[in-house]
């Protein structure tokens, strides 16, 4: 890669699709579309949520004119929803930036390429050379798992930087359940995903994937598959305060107290133990530490839990025999389970309840994804295992986990002096919005503003990025290439898709993997350097590793001979490709000549399928036994937590969140089509609250949290259980100096202002934004 322009590349992907008149487009042939106003398509895998659906765009020149599901896509196969089908909009918001922004006097300007990433370098490296690395923090936002460029250079930006003060959306998601799978597995990544299209029985706990399209669970048409595990006699649960689309689609809907999941899952464990229904089957010789779990959980009897869970003690005792006799289950829980006090003793009891029933790594039960770009599996062993709290933040001295601090202490580790090292005084903020998806916005806003120096790599000047010193925008996903290296390790079906940027660069714009490179070159000293020297040295290592590993397919071969091997037009294309050839399905760089490259994948536009999910234990355990080690030390710590929780009980009103279909967290509100309707920012409440309150539908209410209070108009509904109240988050657009200008009609209020940062899953640092205690009177 030259740095400066994408070179054009033949366009597999495109197919006429206008007239008789315009022939179609042969492979290698397509003209610069810029040229070509006629109407055409071309595939992309949708960006804007985990389900990764195939789309075809049709194209006017490079205006997406519209966006349908790819019939033929292999693992899609023609879904879409209505983000999906929104995708132009999404694509060609006026609103997006074109140009760089650097700020001079105070005020954000319009710069060249060239201005901006002088001044990056200039900003940071003054403070990690004066302040140490530490100083210098990183924030990582959820577009990251979306884009090729947030899979590909965050890793070498933290490798080269060596920060320990790295924050990401994960300490405000999914975090408790990478703890937990590196405690049970020894590998915080290894996370199995329900069997959806095989399972006779799904327990579905605090997910709303009929809104979400699913997490932590990559499923195309999730609510299709939903419906057909039903029509095949198959049975679905939903536990969820709310009376959620998903929960209308279940045999069976528990509307739990928030926050007490864990509670209600180690009840159905001790009852599977009880009443002799535990049956490892298969898993027998990989599990240790049954007889130590029993124990442990004892006093965890369903009557025992039930009045915190505010569920029927004899319909827990239910769910547990009913999870036993089904021939095939998987119990699978997300954000509602993970964004909770005791997120990751709730996180562990899920894999818990698939273990001890024997359904984990099996066909219909939980079962371990192999992704193309998995490294190739090593031999079954024991391996490091996983540790915790290797490291500690500043202020609170909260425990890192997995290398990162807990997004909720961001504000403080930036405005807070201590006598333990030095405050971050300069951030990079990749795709990260905090400002509103972090814990009291207000009390970041003021720190982010204290900084000596900010860049935001954002296509928007939103909440957070209006702090920033440089914003580098990103080209819309129209413009940029996709694979999904995070969600194929997650999805319930083995596959691989690639596809090419669906209309070329823009003049003036840089791809986001060349901005991130860039980025890598100036916070580590290199500035100016040629950004593919950042993929040669990648490759340079991997191929070094490999050639050295026994296992490996290239093992004692020449590193230089294999680099020259790697084809791609571009360095995110070679490290595909490399990362393909090396990894389970891959060509062994010729050792297996069937197997996977990039060359024979770009052949296959609408994806190739590697099959459904397969047994693969004991492989994937890293654990220091070598087996699945089910009450690991840290979590045995966190038992008397729960055990306190069972006489705990919320004095008042408690909240939780909400998603809405055509939304995605905080960055889609300034699309038209995607707003409205019932995607608004209200709060739920109960008939049987409101009239105690006072309160009417329509009316304003004040919500008074921790950390602040906000006004929203009530909406009075029996879809949310007597006792909680539901407020969406990623609204609150009312702040001065963004550039959002349909969101700013509408702006609706910031959920996180309630909270004041301090309630966490102590395991996981995650932040807990469910079940939290607030105050609701009328406002009117
Ligand atoms: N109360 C409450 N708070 C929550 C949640 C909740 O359920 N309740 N959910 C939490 C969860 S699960 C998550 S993941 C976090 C998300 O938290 P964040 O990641 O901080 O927020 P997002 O709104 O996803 O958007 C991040 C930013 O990415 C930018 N962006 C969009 N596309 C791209 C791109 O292609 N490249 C780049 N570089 N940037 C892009 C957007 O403009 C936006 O500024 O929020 C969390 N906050
Ligand atoms: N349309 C849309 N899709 C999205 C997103 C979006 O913002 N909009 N965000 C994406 C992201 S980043 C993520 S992480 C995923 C999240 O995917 P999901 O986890 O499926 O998302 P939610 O719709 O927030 O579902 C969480 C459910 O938990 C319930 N809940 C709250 N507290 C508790 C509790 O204590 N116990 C139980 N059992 N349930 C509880 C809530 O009522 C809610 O229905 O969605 C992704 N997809
Ligand atoms: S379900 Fe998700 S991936 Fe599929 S079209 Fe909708 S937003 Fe895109
Ligand atoms: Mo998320």
């Amino acid at each position: 890669m030259s740095g400066r322009v994408r070179k054009r590349t033949p366009q597999h992907a495109y197919r006429s699709v206008c007239s008789p008149r315009c022939p179609p487009v042969p492979p290698g042939t397509a003209a610069d579309p810029r040229e070509d106003p006629v109407s055409r398509t071309a595939l992309r895998i949708c960006p804007l949520c985990e389900a990764t659906c195939g789309l075809t765009l049709t194209l006017e020149g490079t205006r997406v004119t519209g966006a349908r599901g790819d019939r033929a896509d292999v693992f899609s196969k023609g879904f879409i929803c209505p983000k999906g089908a929104s995708f132009g909009a999404v694509d060609a918001d006026p609103d997006r930036l074109r140009t760089p922004l650097v700020r001079e006097d105070g005020e954000l300007r319009e710069a060249t390429w060239e201005e901006a990433f002088d001044a990056v370098a200039a900003g940071l490296r003054p403070v990690v050379e004066r302040y140490g690395p530490d100083a210098l923090g990183v924030v990582l936002g959820n577009p990251n798992v979306h884009t090729m460029a947030g899979a590909l250079y965050p890793p070498v930006l933290l490798g080269a930087l060596r920060t320990r003060s790295l924050f990401t959306a994960s300490t405000v998601d999914q975090m408790p359940k990478h703890v937990s799978s590196g405690l049970l597995f020894g590998d915080a990544n290894a996370i199995p995903v329900p069997d959806l299209d095989h399972t006779d029985h799904l327990l579905l706990i605090g997910a709303n994937p009929l809104e979400s399209n699913g997490s932590l669970c990559t499923a195309p048409d999730f609510p299709g598959k939903l419906r057909a595990l039903r029509a095949r006699g198959g049975r679905l649960t939903v536990v969820d305060p709310r009376r959620t689309r998903t929960a209308k689609l279940a045999d069976r809907h528990l509307a739990i107290r928030p926050g007490t999941d864990a509670l209600l899952l180690a009840a159905m464990a001790t009852v599977l133990f009880e009443e002799d229904l535990t049956r490892l089957r298969h898993l027998a010789p990989h599990v240790q530490g049954l007889d130590e779990l029993r124990h442990a959980l004892r006093e965890f009897t369903p009557e025992a839990v039930a009045p915190a869970c505010g569920l029927d003690a004899d319909l827990i005792r239910t769910l547990a025999r009913d999870l036993a006799a089904a021939p095939t289950a998987a119990v699978y829980a997300r954000i509602g389970s993970c964004t909770v006090p005791h997120g990751t003793l709730a996180s562990w009891l899920v894999d818990v309840l698939n273990i001890i029933t024997g359904n984990l790594d099996r066909p219909g039960g939980a079962l371990f994804p192999q992704a193309a770009t998995d490294r190739t599996p090593r031999p079954a062993g024991p391996g490091h295992g996983f540790a915790l709290g290797r490291w500690r933040s500043r202020v609170r001295e909260l425990p890192e986990a997995k290398g990162e601090l807990p997004l909720s202490a961001l504000a403080e580790e930036i405005d807070t002096a201590t006598d333990r090292g030095e405050p971050v005084r300069a951030l990079v903020v990749v795709a990260a919005n905090p400002v509103l998806s972090a814990p009291d916005g207000h009390r970041l806003d003021k720190a982010l503003d204290s900084l000596d120096f900010m860049v935001s790599v954002d296509p928007y000047l939103n909440e957070t990025s209006r702090h920033a010193h440089v914003v580098l925008p990103p080209p819309p996903p129209s413009q940029s290439p996709h694979h999904d290296f995070a969600f194929n390790t997650l999805a319930v079906r083995n596959q691989v898709r690639y596809t090419r940027p669906a209309v070329p660069l823009e003049p003036g714009r840089r791809a986001e993997t060349e901005i991130l490179a860039r980025l890598v070159l100036a916070a580590t000293g290199m500035h100016g350097a040629d950004p593919a020297a950042v993929d040669a040295m990648v490759i340079d290592q991997a191929l070094g590793k490999a050639v050295q590993e026994p296992h490996s397919p290239v093992h004692g071969r020449d590193p230089q001979e294999l680099a020259a091997l790697l084809t791609g037009v571009d360095g995110p294309e070679r490290r595909l490709d490399m990362m393909l050839r090396l990894g389970p399905y891959g060509d062994g760089f010729g050792a297996r000549p069937d197997g996977l490259t990039l060359e024979k994948l770009l052949a296959h536009p609408h994806g190739i399928d590697l099959g459904p999910l397969r047994p693969r234990l004991p492989q994937p355990l890293k654990t220091v036994s070598g087996r699945i080690e089910l009450l690991p030390e840290p979590i045995a710590g966190d038992l008397p937590r729960l055990r306190q929780a069972l006489r705990e009980r919320p004095a008042g009103l408690v909240l939780v969140g909400r998603r809405h279909l055509r939304s995605n967290n905080s960055w889609m509100h300034n699309v038209p089509v995607l707003t409205g309707g019932s995607n608004r920012c209200t709060l739920h409440l109960n008939p049987e609250d409101a009239q105690r309150l006072g309160v009417r539908d329509g009316e304003p209410v004040r919500i008074k949290g921790a950390g602040g209070e906000v006004t929203a108009p009530a909406e009075v509904t029996d879809g949310v259980r007597p006792g909680v109240v539901s407020l969406p988050h990623g609204w609150g657009h009312d702040r001065p100096g963004t550039r959002l200008s349909h969101a700013t009609t509408d702006p609706g209020v910031n959920v996180n202002q309630l909270l004041d940062g301090s309630l966490l899953d102590p395991l996981s640092g995650n932040a807990v934004l469910n079940g939290i205690p607030v105050e609701v009177t009328a406002a009117g």
